[in-house]
């Protein structure tokens, strides 16, 4: 019987087992379903595969001495060196010894008369614990299309976020490319680089900002570990995490000269603090516009064939209301002769056979499909464990019509367990190590309060859940989120998934103090016993 069980050895499990086991003295276990550490950089190993958070951000803060002991070698972490960074973390705070590698949940009951989950796993192991804290990830759940004939293809299908662990050859090879999301655009300029021909199928086309990778100076790392403090500080106040103040300026018809150059700037930079030049660029329609067209001009630059450069400025939705990627040559590389655009919107597959695809009667031939093709995000990756709550109510059926939870940390009728990053949490719209670290923190702190109250339950009301759904979508009501038909955040990519969108949009920061006045209240919306 242990205290609690963590799933997952990514960011938010390593630090969740670290503060349960190390801080209260718990007898914690962590399940992994991989077979090493790394969670979503474990999974994602496709070439070009990198994060778009600066590398002195993409870590924890939790930890000064941990923060110095480490380098990062480039302006954004590689998804090698973020799984050598988690495996650096895990041997300095001993945490392997606690960790179960190859070990996939498969169900969880919670247990009405004993208050404790029953955690069965695919190997056929039996555990029961009073606390459940997932870790899993919002985009755990890779989604693959389902297109007429594709189980007819001889040649090679790969996911982006399933990768094979061995090295994958594009070379002399015909490649197709679904997918034009943040995966899509980093795949295609590395699979140019080698496959014979490569032709990408976009469905929408994708605004992407220039990344301007580089290797950090030795300088400049030093200059990361001297400002930690200061790095901390801004990355918890900032709305999406990031270590870069918001700002106040907004886009006015009055100042487009000024503002088009403040946007070049931000350009010739690179990174996602582009987003942030202006205050409203993802509240104002007039100051979206302005930068949609701004990109647009940017993307007419690059391209040289028209008809490419016609199919890939064909936007359907405002800049940010789908993640914005960050890429390196992504637009440059349709320039390359070996590589083609197909625009699904004119001309969708027929069928695909045992040699390619066919389209609008033309045969392509192909070697290999690649899937970038994304996620049954946030709430795929909680309902694939297959949980069972109080009376046996199933989380599927509770989330039937929507993620019903409050504050993405606790479902209605499923005491003790906690969803680090849930649905309704800002998680996917932020840096994700300082959202997860706010989340471990919290539920550290309640398990924490309710150990010494003598306290062995914890079950978000009803009534509160309810209410917090509201206060996700009015929030979302702000923002240019709903201003698309379709997005992994409104969970329309996936058929028969409840429309909406899923994660809390109104900032990390307001977020966080909702957070602490909820613990302060003696968490106020939620049943304590
Ligand atoms: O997935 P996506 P992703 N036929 O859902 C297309 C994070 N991430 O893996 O837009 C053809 O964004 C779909 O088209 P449409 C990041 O948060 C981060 O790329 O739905 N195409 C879209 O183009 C990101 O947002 C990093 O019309 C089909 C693509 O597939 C999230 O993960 C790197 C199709 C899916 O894009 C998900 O990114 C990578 C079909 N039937 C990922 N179905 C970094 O930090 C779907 N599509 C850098």
């Amino acid at each position: 019987m242990l205290d609690a069980i963590i799933i997952g050895a990514g960011f938010s499990g390593l630090y969740q087992l670290h503060s349960l086991r190390d801080k209260l003295s718990l007898n914690c276990h962590l399940f992994e379903m991989g077979e090493e550490i790394g969670g979503t950089w474990y999974w994602n190993s496709y070439p070009g595969a990198r994060c778009d958070t600066e590398s002195q951000a993409y870590c924890y803060y939790f930890n000064k001495e941990l923060y110095n002991k480490w380098s990062w070698t480039e302006r954004y972490p590689g998804q090698v060196e973020i799984k050598n960074y988690l495996s650096f973390v895990a041997q300095e705070l001993d945490l392997l010894k606690s960790i179960s590698f190859s070990s996939k949940i498969i169900r969880m009951d919670y247990l009405d008369n004993s208050n404790n989950w029953k955690i069965f796993l695919e190997n056929g192991k039996i555990f029961l614990s009073r606390f459940v804290i997932t870790a899993i990830g919002c985009l755990s759940k890779p989604y693959l299309p389902k297109i007429n004939g594709l189980e007819k293809f001889k040649g090679q299908i790969l996911h982006t976020a399933e990768w094979p662990k061995n090295k994958i050859n594009f070379k002399g090879l015909n490649v197709a490319v679904f997918g034009t999301g943040s995966s899509g655009i980093q795949i295609i300029p590395e699979i140019a680089k080698e496959a014979k021909s490569l032709t990408v199928f976009q469905r929408t086309a994708n605004y992407s900002i220039p990344a301007k990778n580089q290797n950090l100076s030795n300088d400049i790392k030093q200059e990361h570990k001297n400002n930690f403090d200061k790095l901390k500080n801004i990355s918890i106040n900032n709305r999406h995490g990031h270590p870069w103040k918001h700002s106040n300026i907004s886009i006015q018809k009055s100042n487009l000269n000024d503002c088009y150059q403040a946007l070049n700037t931000a350009w010739e930079k690179g990174g996602l603090g582009f987003r942030d030049t202006f205050s409203n660029i993802n509240y104002d329609n007039f100051a979206n516009s302005v930068v949609s067209k701004f990109i647009k001009e940017k993307i007419e630059n690059i391209i040289k064939d028209p008809s490419k450069l016609e199919n890939l400025i064909d936007f359907d939705h405002p800049f940010g209301a789908k993640r914005p990627a960050l890429d390196t040559n992504y637009f440059l590389t349709f320039n390359q002769n070996n590589v083609k655009l197909i625009n699904l919107k004119q001309t969708p597959v027929d069928e695909i056979n045992s040699s390619g695809l066919l389209i609008s009667g033309k045969k392509i031939f192909l070697d290999m499909i690649v899937f970038a093709t994304g996620f049954d995000a946030i709430t795929g990756s909680l309902l694939k464990l297959n949980i069972k709550g109080k009376n046996g109510i199933k989380l599927s059926n509770q989330w039937q019509n929507k993620p019903k939870n409050y504050l993405g940390l606790q479902v209605p009728d499923f005491p003790n367990l906690f969803t680090i990053t849930g649905p309704g949490s800002p998680s996917v719209l932020t840096n994700m190590p300082r959202a997860i670290e706010q989340h471990v923190d919290w539920i550290t702190k309640c398990i924490s309060y309710l150990l010494e109250n003598s306290n062995n339950k914890i079950e978000a009301r009803h009534e509160f859940a309810d209410k917090w759904l509201n206060t996700v979508e009015d929030e979302a009501k702000k923002t240019m989120f709903l201003k698309t038909k379709s997005s992994w955040y409104l969970g329309t990519n996936i058929e028969g998934k409840p429309k909406g969108f899923i994660p809390y949009s109104g900032g990390l920061d307001k977020y966080t103090s909702i957070c602490n006045n909820v613990a302060d209240s003696n968490y106020k919306g939620f049943l304590i016993s």
